[in-house]
This record gives C-alpha cells, structure tokens and sequence, in this order.
C-alpha cells in the first residue's frame, strides 16, 4: 500500500547538523518504508499513489527512539525516594539490600502474566507520547529462568504493540543475595546464562553496570567477552557514581554505547571517539537522585562523539515515561542545544542500538515518524509536561 502524506512541516534531520525542516512538505510511504519527501511542489508527477493523507499542517519528527530502560519490573521504590530526600545516598540503600534488589525481590515475586501487563501499560504510554523504538533491559530476574521470563516479557512487548522492541541482557546489574560474597562466581554463571538465552532469541545486546556497588571492570569484560562469543554487541552503564574506566572497557569491546557518564574523564570520551561509541545521557536518573556532577558534554562534542538522550525508566532512579521532559531536562540540565537533544532521541537513540534504518527522515529510511501540532522541533524541548497531542505512525500506518 502506498500513502502520501502531505500538509506537513517536516522536520528530516537528513544532514549532520540543522534541524532539516521542509516546510509545506510531502512523504510518500510504501512497504514501511519512505520512498520519497519534500516539499509538495517537488512532487514528482506519476508516483504511484494508492491513497492520500493529510497531516493538517502538523510538524512531523522522525519517530523517537528511547534507547535506554528498563521497562519490565514489579513494585516501586517510593519510600527509598524519601530516605533519599532524608539524607542517605543510592549506594546506602543498595548497600543496606535496597535499590536493585528491593525491585529483584518484587519481580521475582510477581507472576510473568503481570510482568507484561506492567510492562505493557508502561511501553503503550510510551508510543503514545511519540516513541517508536525502545529498548528494554532485562535485570530485574538476576537468575536464569527469571532472566529469561523478563526478556520473554520484553519480546511480547514488541509483538503486542506496533513497537519496534531490541531487548538487551542486563544480569549483570547487581549480584543477587544468593551469590552474597561470590560476585564472580555470579558472573560465571551469566556468561554460561548467555548463549542460552541468545539462543532461544531473547537477546539483541548485552548491558551492565560497572561500579563500586555491582561490578568491577574485570567482571565486566568477562561478560563482554561471553557477549562477543554468542555474537553480541555490548553496551555498559559507566561512570555513573565514579570513574571506573568502564567507558575505556567498553569501547575497547566496540560497544554500541556507553550510558550515564557523569563520571566520565578525558581518556574514556577519547576511548569512545576511537571506537564510535555513543554516549547516551540520562537526565532523568541525574535529576532523580539530585546528581551534581555534570557529564563532560563539551567534551564529548569536541571530540565528535554522538550524544542520544534517553528515559532510563526505572523504579529506582529515572520512573519517568515522559520523553519530551528528557529533552528539556536534556537541554536545562546537561545544555544540550534543543537540536542535540532531538537528535539524542531520534537518530542518535538509533546508532545506540545499532539500527541506521531510522531516526531521520529520508527515502530509504523506515517510515516511523510522529506528527506534533508544534510549529518549531525546538519546542519539544520547551514544553514542560505538556504532552502534545501526537499521532504517531509506525512503518507508515497511525499506531
Ligand atoms: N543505573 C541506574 O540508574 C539503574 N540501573 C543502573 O545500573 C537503576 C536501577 C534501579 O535502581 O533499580
Ligand atoms: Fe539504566
């Protein structure tokens, strides 16, 4: 089925900079794919239109691409947000059996079918307000049969909902209690985990948290190793309460992107420049637990590493499902030009999860695009917790 949009301000971001925007525009789909755009005067004659759309004079973006969360998970943590707000700090909980484990304990305890009706409301709220990819980490099992049915439940997310979903292993988040004292006995057991649970098509990419409060960075190369061995591509939470030289390991493991880095110093943004990592930034998580320490944003642009913004939503540090509010929190917080923090989350967000196939808008790419009734891209940023009022279309048809 081919379909033209038209009466649309596009806003492409085809080049490397500028927003791309074509005003009066047109875009005609076919297979879920743009097959062509540009302003409706340029139309060239006789495309073969099956039926025509038109978009009211709305803005349309490249559809959002959050590429940081951890979506599947039971409970929530209010009160550690109070003990937070009363003085103790994210690593006094975890150390006190708090934090990650609080949410391990609950997870395990709910039943796979309530796993993915959570799952499901949260990833729905989501595509409504403008997202088209997302990843989901698992992290909250932290034992097979519990990691396995938290990427069970992730996969279901993308065939339930008109989503694209890449879901990424993340047992190596925190040691769970069983292994009290054996942290790397635990990661044995993960890297034998691994090839299992890629086997049975659970795993796109494989994630985990390198600090003084999980694991160190030999125990995190372990794990990158048993990634690289079943074909994976890896990611790591780095540098997100200290320096660990997380991002250095991390891109000597070409991974897709190293996430947080608030901590991150000059030879880990040099690391990542060589190896074409990306930095995703997580406002949310850095305003949730009342971070101080910036991440070295200039640095990053000098050195010409792409910078991706994302949710992190999770009970602990980022329970966020606003996108929107990341991009302002993006550019208040982490002065982000409302033009990087876009880019953050559309094509940026897409070179974190490996997919060159979306994120702009131009013939070739899929056609994942939302209309906004914004005048101007930068008032996706400006908004705060206003939630336009989208349409949001997936590889062509309205979701
Ligand atoms: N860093 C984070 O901010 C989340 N995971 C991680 O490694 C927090 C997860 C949680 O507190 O539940
Ligand atoms: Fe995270």
């Amino acid at each position: 089925m081919s379909i033209l949009y038209r009466d649309a301000r596009l806003c492409t971001l085809a080049g490397p900079t500028g927003w791309g925007l074509v005003d009066d525009g047109a875009m005609l789909v076919d297979g879920g794919t743009l097959r062509w755009l540009g302003p409706a005067a340029a139309l060239p004659a006789g495309l073969p239109v099956e039926r025509e759309h038109r978009l009211g004079g709305a803005l349309v973006t490249p559809g959002l691409v959050d590429c940081h969360t951890h979506l599947v998970y039971a409970g929530q943590r209010a009160d550690e947000f109070e003990q937070r707000l009363r003085g103790a700090s994210y690593a006094a909980i975890a150390d006190a059996g708090g934090g990650i484990a609080a949410t391990v304990r609950a997870t395990r305890a709910a039943s796979e079918h309530e796993l993915l009706a959570a799952t499901r409301q949260r990833a729905l709220a989501l595509l409504r307000r403008g997202v088209t990819t997302l990843e989901i980490k698992s992290g909250y099992g932290l034992d097979l049969d519990h990691e396995a049915r938290c990427l069970r439940v992730a996969r279901r997310i993308g065939e339930l909902l008109p989503l694209s979903v890449r879901c990424t292993c993340l047992s190596a988040h925190t040691l769970p209690p069983e292994y009290a004292g054996r942290a790397d006995d635990y990661i044995d057991a993960v890297c034998a985990w691994l090839p299992r649970l890629a086997g049975a098509g659970l795993v796109d990419a494989v994630d985990a948290f390198c600090e003084h409060i999980a694991f160190d960075a030999a125990q995190v190369a372990r794990v990158f190793d048993a990634a690289r061995a079943a074909g994976l591509p890896v990611k790591l939470h780095a540098e997100q309460l200290s320096d660990q030289g997380g991002a250095q390991l991390a891109a000597r493991h070409g991974a897709l992107s190293c996430d947080h880095l608030e901590y991150l110093g000059p030879q880990g943004v040099a690391a990542m420049a060589a190896a074409g990592s990306v930095a995703v930034l997580l406002p949310g998580a850095f305003y949730f637990l009342r971070e101080t320490r910036l991440p070295p944003v200039q640095a990053l642009r000098e050195a010409g590493v792409a910078i991706a913004l994302a949710t992190d939503h999770n009970p602990g540090t980022s329970p966020t499902l606003d996108p929107l509010l990341m991009l302002n929190m993006g550019c208040t917080l982490f002065r982000l030009t409302p033009e990087e923090a876009v880019r953050g989350m559309t094509v940026h967000g897409a070179a974190a999860l490996g997919l060159r196939d979306r994120g702009r808008l131009c013939a070739g790419q899929r056609a994942d695009f939302v209309a906004w009734p914004l005048e101007h891209p930068n008032e996706l940023c400006y908004w705060i917790g206003q939630q336009p009022a989208c349409r949001v279309y997936v590889a062509g048809e309205e979701a």
